[in-house]
Protein backbone atom coordinates (compact mmCIF):
# COMPACT_ATOMS: atom_id res chain seq x y z
CA UNK A 1 0.00 0.00 0.00
CA UNK A 2 2.54 2.71 1.18
CA UNK A 3 4.68 1.86 -1.94
CA UNK A 4 2.14 3.00 -4.19
CA UNK A 5 1.22 5.67 -2.33
CA UNK A 6 4.78 6.76 -2.34
CA UNK A 7 5.21 6.10 -5.74
CA UNK A 8 2.24 8.72 -6.58
CA UNK A 9 3.51 11.15 -3.77
CA UNK A 10 6.64 11.41 -5.24
CA UNK A 11 5.69 11.18 -8.36
CA UNK A 12 3.11 14.41 -8.03
CA UNK A 13 5.31 17.65 -8.18
CA UNK A 14 7.38 16.48 -10.88
CA UNK A 15 6.29 13.60 -12.57
CA UNK A 16 2.63 13.80 -13.15
CA UNK A 17 2.52 17.50 -13.38
CA UNK A 18 5.37 16.78 -16.22
CA UNK A 19 2.95 13.79 -17.80
CA UNK A 20 0.07 16.30 -18.00
CA UNK A 21 1.89 19.31 -19.68
CA UNK A 22 3.49 16.83 -22.01
CA UNK A 23 -0.32 15.85 -23.20
CA UNK A 24 -1.28 19.41 -23.66
CA UNK A 25 1.56 20.46 -25.32
CA UNK A 26 0.13 17.39 -28.44
CA UNK A 27 -1.83 19.41 -30.65
CA UNK A 28 -4.72 17.72 -31.53
CA UNK A 29 -4.90 14.93 -33.98
CA UNK A 30 -6.96 15.65 -36.49
CA UNK A 31 -9.42 18.17 -37.74
CA UNK A 32 -12.37 20.14 -36.54
CA UNK A 33 -13.79 21.02 -40.19
CA UNK A 34 -17.71 20.43 -39.17
CA UNK A 35 -17.76 21.96 -35.88
CA UNK A 36 -16.22 25.14 -38.12
CA UNK A 37 -18.82 25.07 -40.88
CA UNK A 38 -20.64 28.49 -40.33
CA UNK A 39 -24.22 26.57 -40.19
CA UNK A 40 -22.90 24.45 -37.20
CA UNK A 41 -21.40 27.17 -34.94
CA UNK A 42 -24.25 27.86 -33.12
CA UNK A 43 -24.63 24.41 -32.71
CA UNK A 44 -21.53 24.43 -30.18
CA UNK A 45 -21.67 25.80 -26.32
CA UNK A 46 -18.31 27.01 -26.78
CA UNK A 47 -16.45 28.19 -29.74
CA UNK A 48 -13.34 26.51 -28.10
CA UNK A 49 -14.45 23.39 -27.70
CA UNK A 50 -14.91 21.66 -30.96
CA UNK A 51 -15.13 17.90 -31.59
CA UNK A 52 -12.85 15.76 -34.01
CA UNK A 53 -14.07 15.07 -37.60
CA UNK A 54 -12.97 11.74 -37.11
CA UNK A 55 -14.67 10.63 -34.37
CA UNK A 56 -17.57 12.65 -34.09
CA UNK A 57 -21.53 11.21 -33.77
CA UNK A 58 -23.59 11.66 -37.33
CA UNK A 59 -26.49 12.13 -36.87
CA UNK A 60 -28.99 10.44 -39.63
CA UNK A 61 -30.02 13.19 -42.02
CA UNK A 62 -33.32 13.90 -42.16
CA UNK A 63 -34.91 13.04 -45.41
CA UNK A 64 -36.46 16.51 -45.90
CA UNK A 65 -33.64 18.35 -45.14
CA UNK A 66 -31.43 19.14 -48.13
CA UNK A 67 -28.91 20.81 -45.80
CA UNK A 68 -25.93 19.04 -45.53
CA UNK A 69 -24.73 20.08 -42.21
CA UNK A 70 -28.40 18.86 -40.54
CA UNK A 71 -25.80 16.10 -39.26
CA UNK A 72 -23.75 17.72 -37.15
CA UNK A 73 -23.67 17.38 -32.90
CA UNK A 74 -21.24 18.23 -30.73
CA UNK A 75 -20.29 14.72 -29.54
CA UNK A 76 -17.69 12.13 -30.30
CA UNK A 77 -17.11 8.75 -30.37
CA UNK A 78 -14.68 7.39 -27.78
CA UNK A 79 -13.80 4.06 -26.75
CA UNK A 80 -13.44 2.01 -23.46
CA UNK A 81 -11.74 -0.61 -21.86
CA UNK A 82 -11.82 -3.44 -25.01
CA UNK A 83 -15.15 -1.72 -26.14
CA UNK A 84 -14.86 0.69 -28.61
CA UNK A 85 -17.49 3.22 -28.79
CA UNK A 86 -18.16 2.89 -25.29
CA UNK A 87 -19.21 6.70 -24.42
CA UNK A 88 -20.32 9.37 -26.47
CA UNK A 89 -18.72 12.64 -24.90
CA UNK A 90 -20.86 15.60 -25.66
CA UNK A 91 -21.25 18.88 -24.62
CA UNK A 92 -24.04 20.22 -22.70
CA UNK A 93 -26.95 19.87 -24.64
CA UNK A 94 -28.03 23.79 -26.04
CA UNK A 95 -31.81 24.79 -26.28
CA UNK A 96 -31.12 25.19 -29.74
CA UNK A 97 -29.41 21.47 -29.94
CA UNK A 98 -32.15 19.57 -27.71
CA UNK A 99 -33.97 17.93 -30.53
CA UNK A 100 -30.46 16.88 -31.96
CA UNK A 101 -29.51 15.38 -28.70
CA UNK A 102 -32.92 13.22 -28.15
CA UNK A 103 -32.39 12.51 -31.80
CA UNK A 104 -28.77 11.39 -31.28
CA UNK A 105 -30.02 9.64 -27.56
CA UNK A 106 -32.51 7.28 -30.10
CA UNK A 107 -30.26 6.94 -33.02
CA UNK A 108 -27.68 5.31 -30.86
CA UNK A 109 -30.36 3.28 -28.56
CA UNK A 110 -28.53 4.90 -25.89
CA UNK A 111 -30.00 3.76 -22.43
CA UNK A 112 -27.66 5.55 -19.66
CA UNK A 113 -26.98 9.45 -20.03
CA UNK A 114 -24.41 10.68 -17.25
CA UNK A 115 -24.28 14.28 -16.15
CA UNK A 116 -21.58 15.70 -14.53
CA UNK A 117 -22.55 19.23 -14.15
CA UNK A 118 -25.13 20.86 -12.98
CA UNK A 119 -27.54 22.90 -14.93
CA UNK A 120 -26.31 26.74 -12.86
CA UNK A 121 -22.76 26.66 -11.40
CA UNK A 122 -21.47 29.70 -9.75
CA UNK A 123 -24.70 31.64 -11.42
CA UNK A 124 -23.81 30.72 -14.52
CA UNK A 125 -25.80 28.39 -17.41
CA UNK A 126 -23.70 25.05 -17.80
CA UNK A 127 -26.37 23.04 -19.71
CA UNK A 128 -29.45 23.47 -21.04
CA UNK A 129 -32.90 21.71 -18.82
CA UNK A 130 -32.98 19.50 -22.00
CA UNK A 131 -35.03 16.70 -19.48
CA UNK A 132 -38.30 16.79 -17.66
CA UNK A 133 -36.76 17.25 -13.88
CA UNK A 134 -39.93 16.77 -11.58
CA UNK A 135 -41.49 12.97 -11.66
CA UNK A 136 -44.33 12.43 -13.69
CA UNK A 137 -43.79 15.58 -16.03
CA UNK A 138 -44.09 15.27 -19.84
CA UNK A 139 -41.61 17.56 -22.66
CA UNK A 140 -41.68 17.71 -26.18
CA UNK A 141 -38.33 17.90 -27.93
CA UNK A 142 -39.42 17.49 -32.12
CA UNK A 143 -40.50 14.19 -32.47
CA UNK A 144 -39.56 12.88 -29.10
CA UNK A 145 -41.77 12.90 -25.98
CA UNK A 146 -39.50 12.63 -22.71
CA UNK A 147 -41.30 11.13 -19.49
CA UNK A 148 -39.72 11.70 -16.35
CA UNK A 149 -41.25 8.93 -14.49
CA UNK A 150 -39.64 8.55 -11.11
CA UNK A 151 -36.79 9.50 -9.50
CA UNK A 152 -34.16 8.04 -6.90
CA UNK A 153 -32.30 11.08 -4.90
CA UNK A 154 -28.77 9.78 -3.81
CA UNK A 155 -25.92 11.73 -1.83
CA UNK A 156 -24.28 12.86 -4.65
CA UNK A 157 -26.04 12.24 -7.61
CA UNK A 158 -29.66 11.72 -8.53
CA UNK A 159 -31.13 9.14 -11.20
CA UNK A 160 -33.94 10.07 -13.45
CA UNK A 161 -36.06 6.72 -15.21
CA UNK A 162 -37.06 8.50 -18.15
CA UNK A 163 -39.74 7.15 -21.14
CA UNK A 164 -38.15 8.47 -24.29
CA UNK A 165 -41.20 7.80 -27.07
CA UNK A 166 -40.42 8.37 -30.49
CA UNK A 167 -44.22 9.69 -32.32
CA UNK A 168 -42.45 9.29 -35.57
CA UNK A 169 -42.59 5.18 -34.97
CA UNK A 170 -44.47 4.61 -31.81
CA UNK A 171 -41.67 3.34 -30.02
CA UNK A 172 -41.16 3.90 -26.80
CA UNK A 173 -37.42 3.15 -24.58
CA UNK A 174 -36.51 3.66 -20.87
CA UNK A 175 -33.39 5.65 -20.55
CA UNK A 176 -31.44 6.65 -17.32
CA UNK A 177 -30.34 9.73 -16.57
CA UNK A 178 -27.88 10.39 -13.84
CA UNK A 179 -26.96 13.27 -12.31
CA UNK A 180 -24.04 14.06 -10.39
CA UNK A 181 -24.58 17.20 -8.21
CA UNK A 182 -20.73 17.74 -6.25
CA UNK A 183 -18.52 18.24 -9.21
CA UNK A 184 -17.38 22.04 -10.34
CA UNK A 185 -16.05 22.93 -13.51
CA UNK A 186 -12.26 22.62 -13.77
CA UNK A 187 -12.47 21.06 -10.47
CA UNK A 188 -12.78 17.59 -9.35
CA UNK A 189 -15.14 15.67 -7.20
CA UNK A 190 -15.83 16.14 -3.44
CA UNK A 191 -14.03 12.90 -2.73
CA UNK A 192 -12.92 9.74 -5.01
CA UNK A 193 -15.16 7.38 -2.76
CA UNK A 194 -18.22 8.81 -3.78
CA UNK A 195 -17.57 9.17 -7.65
CA UNK A 196 -15.97 5.20 -6.85
CA UNK A 197 -19.84 4.79 -5.66
CA UNK A 198 -21.39 6.86 -8.58
CA UNK A 199 -19.07 4.68 -11.02
CA UNK A 200 -20.39 1.07 -9.50
CA UNK A 201 -23.66 2.41 -9.95
CA UNK A 202 -23.81 3.30 -13.32
CA UNK A 203 -22.13 0.32 -14.07
CA UNK A 204 -24.85 -2.04 -12.59
CA UNK A 205 -27.56 -0.08 -14.56
CA UNK A 206 -25.76 -0.44 -17.44
CA UNK A 207 -25.53 -3.92 -17.23
CA UNK A 208 -29.28 -4.08 -16.80
CA UNK A 209 -30.18 -2.41 -19.35
CA UNK A 210 -27.82 -4.29 -21.70
CA UNK A 211 -29.16 -7.48 -20.60
CA UNK A 212 -33.03 -5.61 -21.18
CA UNK A 213 -32.25 -5.69 -24.76
CA UNK A 214 -31.75 -9.01 -25.44
CA UNK A 215 -31.65 -9.79 -29.05
CA UNK A 216 -33.10 -6.41 -30.02
CA UNK A 217 -29.45 -4.97 -29.90
CA UNK A 218 -27.68 -5.72 -33.25
CA UNK A 219 -24.39 -3.98 -31.97
CA UNK A 220 -21.58 -5.01 -30.72
CA UNK A 221 -22.22 -7.20 -27.52
CA UNK A 222 -20.92 -4.65 -25.04
CA UNK A 223 -24.21 -3.02 -25.82
CA UNK A 224 -24.80 0.56 -26.65
CA UNK A 225 -22.42 3.40 -25.87
CA UNK A 226 -23.29 5.61 -22.86
CA UNK A 227 -23.92 9.32 -23.13
CA UNK A 228 -21.32 11.10 -20.67
CA UNK A 229 -21.31 14.92 -20.91
CA UNK A 230 -20.77 18.11 -18.51
CA UNK A 231 -20.68 21.66 -19.59
CA UNK A 232 -17.93 21.82 -22.96
CA UNK A 233 -17.74 17.98 -22.91
CA UNK A 234 -13.78 17.58 -22.30
CA UNK A 235 -13.04 18.33 -18.68
CA UNK A 236 -15.06 16.19 -16.15
CA UNK A 237 -16.60 13.54 -18.95
CA UNK A 238 -12.89 12.82 -19.62
CA UNK A 239 -12.09 12.76 -16.28
CA UNK A 240 -14.95 10.16 -15.83
CA UNK A 241 -14.18 8.22 -18.69
CA UNK A 242 -10.53 7.99 -18.10
CA UNK A 243 -11.24 6.51 -14.75
CA UNK A 244 -13.60 4.40 -15.98
CA UNK A 245 -11.45 2.65 -18.44
CA UNK A 246 -8.67 2.51 -16.05
CA UNK A 247 -10.67 0.79 -13.47
CA UNK A 248 -12.21 -1.59 -15.83
CA UNK A 249 -8.23 -2.12 -16.95
CA UNK A 250 -7.55 -2.74 -13.16
CA UNK A 251 -10.05 -5.35 -12.53
CA UNK A 252 -9.42 -7.19 -15.67
CA UNK A 253 -5.30 -7.36 -15.78
CA UNK A 254 -4.38 -5.44 -12.50
CA UNK A 255 -1.97 -2.82 -14.06
CA UNK A 256 -3.60 1.01 -15.22
CA UNK A 257 -2.09 3.20 -17.43
CA UNK A 258 -3.65 6.90 -17.44
CA UNK A 259 -0.76 8.81 -19.32
CA UNK A 260 -1.67 6.62 -22.13
CA UNK A 261 -5.58 6.55 -21.37
CA UNK A 262 -5.52 9.86 -21.56
CA UNK A 263 -3.80 10.37 -24.58
CA UNK A 264 -5.60 7.87 -26.71
CA UNK A 265 -8.81 9.45 -25.52
CA UNK A 266 -7.43 13.01 -26.41
CA UNK A 267 -7.02 11.34 -29.98
CA UNK A 268 -11.18 11.20 -30.22
CA UNK A 269 -12.33 14.25 -27.80
CA UNK A 270 -9.78 16.19 -27.90
CA UNK A 271 -9.04 18.32 -24.79
CA UNK A 272 -10.34 15.69 -22.78
CA UNK A 273 -9.01 16.19 -18.98
CA UNK A 274 -9.03 20.03 -18.69
CA UNK A 275 -6.90 20.96 -15.47
CA UNK A 276 -3.72 19.10 -13.71
CA UNK A 277 -6.07 18.10 -10.45
CA UNK A 278 -8.52 16.39 -12.70
CA UNK A 279 -5.40 14.43 -14.22
CA UNK A 280 -4.12 13.95 -10.66
CA UNK A 281 -7.66 13.12 -9.19
CA UNK A 282 -7.31 9.97 -11.98
CA UNK A 283 -4.54 8.59 -9.94
CA UNK A 284 -5.88 8.85 -6.74
CA UNK A 285 -8.74 7.78 -7.18
CA UNK A 286 -7.36 5.11 -9.04
CA UNK A 287 -5.30 4.03 -5.77
CA UNK A 288 -8.72 4.41 -2.98
CA UNK A 289 -10.56 1.40 -5.35
CA UNK A 290 -7.27 -0.40 -5.50
CA UNK A 291 -7.50 0.12 -1.15
CA UNK A 292 -10.92 -0.61 -1.61
CA UNK A 293 -11.10 -3.83 -3.52
CA UNK A 294 -8.25 -5.27 -1.46
CA UNK A 295 -6.44 -4.97 -5.10
CA UNK A 296 -3.10 -2.59 -4.18
CA UNK A 297 -0.58 -5.83 -4.32
CA UNK A 298 -1.34 -6.48 -7.83
CA UNK A 299 -1.59 -3.26 -9.54
CA UNK A 300 1.50 -2.09 -11.38
CA UNK A 301 1.47 1.30 -13.17
CA UNK A 302 2.04 0.10 -16.78
CA UNK A 303 5.95 0.00 -18.16
CA UNK A 304 5.38 2.67 -20.55
CA UNK A 305 4.71 5.04 -17.61
CA UNK A 306 7.08 7.99 -17.23
CA UNK A 307 9.99 7.71 -15.01
CA UNK A 308 9.79 8.56 -11.45
CA UNK A 309 11.84 11.63 -10.87
CA UNK A 310 14.55 10.40 -8.49
CA UNK A 311 15.15 14.05 -6.86
N1 LIG B 1 -14.42 28.32 -23.08
C1 LIG B 1 -14.93 27.57 -22.03
C2 LIG B 1 -14.31 28.05 -20.71
O1 LIG B 1 -13.11 28.16 -20.59
O2 LIG B 1 -15.09 28.35 -19.81
C3 LIG B 1 -14.73 26.14 -22.28
C4 LIG B 1 -14.91 25.14 -21.20
C5 LIG B 1 -15.95 25.17 -20.29
C6 LIG B 1 -14.01 24.12 -21.12
C7 LIG B 1 -16.11 24.18 -19.32
C8 LIG B 1 -14.14 23.13 -20.17
C9 LIG B 1 -15.20 23.16 -19.28
O3 LIG B 1 -15.32 22.18 -18.36
P1 LIG B 1 -16.13 20.82 -18.58
O4 LIG B 1 -15.65 20.18 -19.86
O5 LIG B 1 -15.79 20.02 -17.39
O6 LIG B 1 -17.58 21.17 -18.64
N1 LIG C 1 -12.12 27.63 -22.47
C1 LIG C 1 -11.04 26.78 -22.19
C2 LIG C 1 -9.79 27.62 -21.98
O1 LIG C 1 -9.47 28.41 -22.86
O2 LIG C 1 -9.21 27.50 -20.92
C3 LIG C 1 -10.97 25.85 -23.33
C4 LIG C 1 -9.77 25.08 -23.51
C5 LIG C 1 -8.74 25.02 -22.61
C6 LIG C 1 -9.67 24.37 -24.66
C7 LIG C 1 -7.64 24.26 -22.86
C8 LIG C 1 -8.58 23.62 -24.93
C9 LIG C 1 -7.56 23.56 -24.01
O3 LIG C 1 -6.51 22.83 -24.36
P1 LIG C 1 -5.68 21.86 -23.43
O4 LIG C 1 -6.65 21.16 -22.56
O5 LIG C 1 -4.98 20.97 -24.41
O6 LIG C 1 -4.79 22.76 -22.69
Amino acid sequence: VHELVEYVKRKKKKGIYQEYEDIRKEPPAGTFDYSRKMSNQIKNRYSDVLCLDQSRVRLCQLCDDEDETSDYINASFMDGYKRSNAYIATQGPLPKTFVDFWRMVWEQMVLIIVMTTRVVERGRVKCGQYWPLEEGRTEQHGYFMVKNTHIQVFQDFKLSYLELYNTQSGEKREVCHYLYVSWPDFGVPKSASAMLDFREHVLERRRAAVQSLGSSWRGPPGGPSVVVHCSAGIGRTGTFCTLDICLSQLEDVGTVNIHQTVRRMRTQRAFSIQTWDQYYFCYTAVIEYAQRHGRLSPVQWSDSEPETDSE
